[in-house]
């Protein structure tokens, strides 16, 4: 008895030290992430869910949209989101997946045995299914339904950096005359209502889940599920529609319970107190 207990305390500093040598190592592989943009960007909330699915510890810097330089001056342009990693930064989002697999292996968005199949719908979300949601703005948000989320985007940009009162008050023409959002017009099909349009890539989406359990039917959430989400739970939880509309389609809400259970429950990197619904309440 006597032996063990020298023993152990013989070997209590060793442990002691390994400990602390396990955590030296880890506080220096620990790697510094930061996510500029704006919370109210559909490409910045998929960055945004990519970190949170993987678990990365990261700052999000916002910016703003009035005064993009203040933050980003360093890469010479005003488009969201940056990633940085350690100093170095990237843009576009889709490509952020792709790097952040090779920085944290773990939980990998794009796995190489699905690459191709993932690479083929994240086409398909980029381009009809992200591209889609700036539908409004360009048809110029000249109602007054149109306007109310407009005045509610930009008090939602303003919670992170604060736009004087006469930027707000103009925000849903400001958006509708940005020159991105003029750019993205030229890449759809404005002949399609937009309730038709909505409709088509709602049941275009539930084909993609198909069987699920996540899209592509595959096993685990890849960067697919992830860009998707957060523009589906977005509006419903800070104050943009009173109902979870995309959870009228059966398929839809049970992937959408599937993938809440991978993320935060405020996955949207919109501050806390700006939140107006709980999604548990919509998908219980
Ligand atoms: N393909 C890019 C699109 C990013 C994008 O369009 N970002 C918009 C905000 S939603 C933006 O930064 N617009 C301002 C600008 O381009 O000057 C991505 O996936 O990251």
């Amino acid at each position: 008895m006597k032996t063990n207990i020298r023993e152990q305390l013989s070997s209590a500093p060793k442990m002691a030290l390994v400990g602390l040598v396990s955590v030296i190592s880890k506080v220096r592989s620990m790697k510094s992430v930061k996510l500029y943009g704006y919370a109210t960007s559909p490409f910045v909330r998929k960055t945004g869910c990519f970190l949170y699915y993987k678990g990365v510890n990261f700052t999000h810097m916002p910016v703003n949209p009035i005064a993009p330089d203040e933050t980003i001056g360093f890469t010479n342009g005003t488009q969201v989101p940056v990633l940085e990693i350690d100093g170095e930064w990237k843009r576009e989002s889709s490509d952020h997946a792709h790097w952040l697999d090779q920085v944290f292996p773990e939980k990998p968005l794009c796995p190489p045995e699905h690459a191709e199949k993932i690479a083929e719908i994240d086409d398909w979300i980029s381009h009809t299914f992200l591209l889609n949601i700036f539908r409004p703005a360009v048809d110029g948000m000249v109602d007054l339904k149109a306007r109310f989320r407009g005045w509610r985007l930009a008090a939602l940009v303003s919670a992170h950096t604060p736009l004087p009162e006469e930027v707000r008050h103009m925000w849903p023409d400001f958006v509708s005359k940005a020159p991105f959002i003029q750019a993205m017009a030229e890449r759809m099909d404005l002949s399609e209502s937009i309730e038709s349009a909505q409709l088509r890539i709602g049941l275009e989406l539930a084909a993609h889940i198909g069987e699920g359990p996540f899209i592509g039917g595959f096993e685990q959430p890849t960067m697919l599920d992830l860009a998707v989400f957060p523009q589906l739970v977005f509006g419903f939880m800070f104050g943009l529609e009173a109902r979870l509309s995309a959870a009228d389609h059966p398929v839809i809400k049970s992937w959408l319970a599937r993938v809440a259970e991978h993320l935060p429950p405020n996955p949207t990197l919109i501050a806390d107190w700006m939140q107006i619904q709980n999604l548990e309440d919509a998908l219980s």
